[in-house]
């Protein structure tokens, strides 16, 4: 029929749904956005990639009349992929936001994730899946990770143990999947969990079709395709630790965007031109650490403080044709803050941040403004919500926001002179100090602040925040390690994931970070770009090491 390569995508705007349309373009269809309850009636087929808060998607389907429609739709047994909260909304109510009812399809309550039972929330990152039945779109991924990003989810019950197709473990044992006859859906996110971006991937028969993500995506647009594989009981898998590609960027000296890096944090070569150290192109580069395993890859705007984003469309662009070939999360930091442009035009950090969300980035990461909410937060105990972490947290979940941190050591002879949290450092200062505490800073290390690392990232969970990235100028571009002593500090302080950065040299390092520290993951930059060591290296150290990690 002349439906036969379209999907209907139900996308009712909030969050990243760009690289579900690039994913389901790259497998050869095209894309029909659902704007009417006939528009889900006449689907040959419907993906609905929910993303946001569960409050948010059920008043849209509501109020668009949309109720009845995908219940039918779904009661019919027509062909349905949800994903994430595409999969919550099918069940009776949730928990977020008090009791919301939702379709009531399959029985069940949507809960949050019980921190007290030791796992970070929100859970982000790749777990491996438990297969619970015959499933068709999952047969192809066997024991490998797929990736998940959420606070709540739904979990296994006598009443809905028929629709259950697979589950992961994570605290407990929750609903990854679900699946009765054509209609699937999935708590994990297909589009971000790698694969091949190459177009001529449609010419490949599925059953050779080897990449995660995107194989699921196809099995489910081709449903016809044979399936070879047996079910195997695997053993329960755990978070595996994410290594992380981070790609500063800035405009040099021509104007051009380039990646660049520094150490600690002075990017510029010690030339008589002084000019911008330049480590290649950001698309490039990207696209490059994704084929080689990056878990994520991060951008950070490092000019972002005095530049405004919005006025720098190069960056929107790198995003977009980013993701359009790289499908892992991507993360975009740099100037996300309110902001008054020279003809007293108002842009707030939510445009900012909503405009890198439409252009393909998953999360976005605040730093100097972050600093300034905190300082505020903590010296007048009350949540305004009008910082740019709880503005955006509260619009796209606290999953999708990052707060970087880029502290500076302070070294003290004893604990107590400073106001701040300060630990024992395992390499003494130079004057012999032993102890240290982690003065943040904002405008890339060029201002500190009155406040540590450890006060900041204890407010700013509070604020919102889904996961620190914690920089640590002293060790920036060095190669001599990560700074142990600050990462146990921060993520033994907080219950958000945290991602040790700075200082990476060897893989060793990254076992070290692992073994030590809480961590959820570790990112790196100059070893990457200086192709020192590459991304598999790492993982295949840390896999030797006994660390669980994407493979
Ligand atoms: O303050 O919200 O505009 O955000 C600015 C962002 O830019 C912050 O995330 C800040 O960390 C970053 N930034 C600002 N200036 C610099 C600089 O280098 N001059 N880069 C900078 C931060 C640190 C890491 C680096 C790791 C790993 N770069 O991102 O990638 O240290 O490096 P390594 O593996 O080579 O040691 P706002």
């Amino acid at each position: 029929s002349s439906n036969s390569s379209v999907v209907s995508l139900l996308d009712y705007g909030a969050g990243n749904v760009r690289s579900v349309r690039n994913a389901i373009h790259s497998l050869g269809f095209s894309i029909k956005d659902v704007e009417s309850p006939e528009d889900i009636l006449n689907a040959e087929r419907l993906v609905f990639p929910g993303v946001g808060a569960f409050a948010a998607a059920m008043d849209f389907i509501n109020q668009n009349g949309m109720t009845e429609a995908l219940c039918s739709y779904i009661e019919n047994d027509r062909p349905f992929l949800g994903i994430c909260l595409g999969l919550q909304l099918l069940f009776e109510s949730s928990e977020e936001k008090g009791t919301v009812k939702g379709l009531g399809l399959i029985p069940g309550v949507v809960g949050r994730f019980d921190s007290s039972s030791g796992c970070r929330v929100p859970h982000i990152g790749w777990n491996a899946l438990q297969i619970a039945k015959e499933t068709n779109i999952l047969d192809d991924i066997g024991d490998r990770h797929v990736y998940f990003v959420h606070s709540y989810r739904a979990m296994p019950s006598e009443e809905n143990k028929d629709w259950i197709s697979s589950t992961c473990h994570y605290g407990d044992n929750f609903i990854a999947s679900i699946r009765r006859g054509n209609v699937h859906a999935v708590q994990f996110h297909p589009e971000k969990s790698g694969g091949k971006s190459s177009k001529l991937l449609v010419l490949f028969c599925v059953s050779s079709y080897k990449n995660v993500g995107l194989s699921i995506l196809k099995r489910f647009l081709y449903p016809e395709s044979s399936t070879t594989k047996k079910l195997a009981k695997r053993k329960a898998s755990k978070l595996a630790k994410r290594v992380i590609a981070c790609l500063d960027v800035r405009a040099n000296d021509n104007g051009d965007l380039v990646v660049t890096k520094g150490d600690q944090y002075d990017v510029r070569e010690h030339t008589k031109e002084n000019e911008v150290r330049n480590l290649g192109k950001p698309v490039e580069l990207a696209g490059q650490y994704y084929k080689d395993g990056a878990d994520e890859v991060s951008f950070l705007n490092i000019t972002g403080f005095r530049d405004f984003p919005l006025g720098d469309l190069p960056m929107l662009q790198v995003l977009r044709y980013t993701s359009e070939n790289v499908f892992v999360p991507l993360t975009v930091g740099g100037g996300i803050r309110d902001f008054t442009d020279a003809n007293g035009r108002h842009y707030s950090s939510l445009e900012v941040a909503s405009e890198y969300f439409r252009s393909g980035a998953d999360k976005i990461s605040i730093g100097s403004d972050a600093v300034y909410a905190a300082e505020e937060y903590l010296k007048t105990g009350v949540k305004t919500g009008k910082s740019s972490l709880e503005q955006i947290s509260r619009v796209y979940g606290n999953q999708a926001v990052v707060v970087s941190i880029d502290p500076r050591r302070v070294y003290l002879v004893h604990p107590d002179d400073s106001a701040f949290k300060a630990v024992r450092v395992k390499n003494p200062g130079p004057n012999g100090e032993e102890y240290a505490w982690y003065q943040c800073t904002v405008n890339g290390g060029r201002e500190g602040r009155q406040i540590g690392a450890y006060e900041l990232a204890r407010a700013v969970e509070e604020l919102g925040a889904g996961e620190i990235l914690l920089n640590c100028i002293d060790c920036d571009g060095q190669g001599k390690g990560f700074d142990i002593d600050l990462v146990k500090l921060i993520s033994d302080a907080v219950n958000i994931p945290v991602v040790a950065s700075s200082g990476a040299g060897a893989v060793e390092h990254f076992s070290e970070v692992f073994n030590q520290t809480n961590a959820s993951a570790a990112l790196a930059a100059g070893i990457f770009h200086r192709k020192e060591v590459p991304v598999q290296a790492v993982k295949e150290h840390l896999l030797k090491e006994g660390i669980e990690v994407r493979t």
